[in-house]
């Protein structure tokens, strides 16, 4: 195969050698599957001087992707690695699509970690340099009534002109929300009288169960439980109230694989608040715990920092799904919007953002699944993409990559797939809208009709700060 390819060096010397090479043992199925190979060869782009940092759990062993070329030798850990391998994967995905960008890790535990660790990447980035944040969510454990730590966090990034990409969340398929009703026993009355329901795991997985009410964090008045039964209803965990995130009351169940367990929500004293649970599977490379279909709520899955309506929402598309040409179905665990805010005022947001594929081998995971694999793939287009622009305005970059958006699902913007599957190609041929006056417009609006003004601007009014 090398003496082949010898035999074509002259066709091949015009393409840019370094810029087209996949790094490492194991490439990213992305880099083919959204052309982003092809665009680098092309293009010569490969995310030089462009930085990306990573906010994770964890990077501990990051050497060893480092031996094998999955990840760049001069990836700067900022303060410490962290406690878990978890975001070799996501690095490695980045660094497959964009070779040339500067990976800069930064470790948050929890959602309480996420403002500092925001400000260490920050802080050892130039002003007018061009910065993609990846943030890697602990979503079992954030606020979803109000715009938490975390979310605040990551709206105050972008709103200082940087782009921060966040995982939709994989919890869509194991999703409930509905007013508490008393039942038996002061258990909620899922309809009909039933106070259990039962998720089914399509594989062996750890199981972690999280319960919300609907009050504000710090002013917590009522108290709820979870119970969380094994297939033959024996009680095997009780989530209590967890006191460290005091944002909206947080239950959590956490045990291991049981087959189809089933859960009831117990009210223990208060106020009859809205309420709200997710699974997902503590195995990341697990997805699809799924509710029965009456208590299944799709709507409303999407959470924390991914709710920010500044940053980019970015959900998961099946590769084994096509629906057209080089065009996927979502997966059924991607979370859906809207979000929808309690606190101080009522607020609803359209998320998520955009699709990309998840199902991607690394040296960690084969394949690594789930939306914050997407939104790594994202993150690595989106490098060439700020290479390419040289913007490092987050308006900027977040309307190239919705606007140009491939539409899924239902015509136009939808809840399930935001404005659709990301087209790099498209994204950097994007030709700005030209500032017109008011009276431009009116001159468009008569001519063209509200519709073809419609999504451009949906797309900006989202990338500018959300629609309420
Ligand atoms: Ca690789
Ligand atoms: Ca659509």
């Amino acid at each position: 195969m090398r003496q082949w390819y010898a035999a074509l060096s002259m066709v091949l010397w015009v393409l840019p050698p370094a810029a087209v090479r996949a790094t490492g043992s194991v490439t990213a199925e992305a880099d083919v599957l959204h052309e982003v190979a092809q665009i680098r060869a092309e293009t010569g782009l490969s995310g030089s001087g462009v930085k990306v940092g990573i906010i994770g759990l964890g990077i501990l062993t990051w050497g060893n992707a480092v031996a094998s070329g999955d990840l760049p030798s001069d990836l700067q850990v900022l303060d410490t690695e962290g406690g878990s391998d978890e975001t070799i994967a996501f690095a490695e995905i980045i660094h497959d699509l964009a070779p040339n960008a500067a990976l800069l890790f930064s470790y948050a535990r929890t959602v309480l970690d996420v403002p500092d660790a925001i400000d260490r990447i920050r802080a050892v980035t130039g002003a007018g340099e061009p910065l993609v944040i990846l943030l890697l969510e602990n979503v079992e454990a954030d606020s979803i009534f109000e715009d938490w730590v975390s979310a605040q966090a990551a709206q105050e990034a972008a709103a200082d002109g940087i782009l921060v990409i966040v995982e939709a969340g994989d919890h869509g398929a194991s999703h409930y929300r509905g007013a508490y009703v008393a039942g038996a026993g002061d258990l909620h009355d899922f309809g009909g009288g039933k106070t259990r329901a039962t998720m089914e795991l399509p594989v062996n997985c750890p199981l972690q169960v999280t319960l919300y009410w609907s009050e504000p964090a710090a002013q917590i008045t009522s108290q709820y439980r979870l119970l969380a039964y094994n297939e033959e209803g024996t009680l095997v965990s009780v989530g209590a109230f967890h006191g460290a995130y005091a944002a909206n009351g947080l239950a959590l169940a956490s045990y291991d694989y049981v087959r189809r367990p089933q859960f009831e929500i117990e009210k223990l004293s208060g106020q009859d608040r809205t309420i709200d649970v997710h699974a997902i599977c503590a195995d990341h490379d697990v997805k699809g715990p799924m509710l029965e279909e009456e208590q299944r709520v799709a709507t409303g899955s999407v959470i924390g920092a991914a709710a920010a309506p500044g940053v980019l929402t970015v959900g998961a598309l099946d590769s084994s799904a096509p629906v057209g040409r080089a065009l996927y179905s979502p997966h059924y665990y991607s979370n859906h919007g809207p979000v929808e805010i309690f606190f101080p005022d009522t607020v609803f947001r359209e998320k998520p953002d955009l699709m990309a594929l998840d199902g991607q081998s690394t040296t960690q995971w084969h394949p690594a699944n789930g939306t914050a694999v997407a939104a790594a793939v994202v993150t690595g287009m989106a490098a060439l993409l700020a290479e390419h622009t040289g913007e490092v305005e987050t308006v900027q970059l977040k309307v190239r990559l919705t606007d140009t958006a491939r539409d899924l699902g239902e015509p136009g913007y939808d809840r399930s797939t935001g404005y659709g599957q990301v087209d790099l190609r498209a994204a950097l041929d994007y030709v700005p809208v030209p500032a017109f006056g008011a009276a431009g417009l009116v001159l468009i609006g008569l001519i063209v009709g509200a519709l073809a003004v419609g999504r451009c601007s949906q797309a900006r009014a989202n990338a500018i700060g959300g629609r309420v």
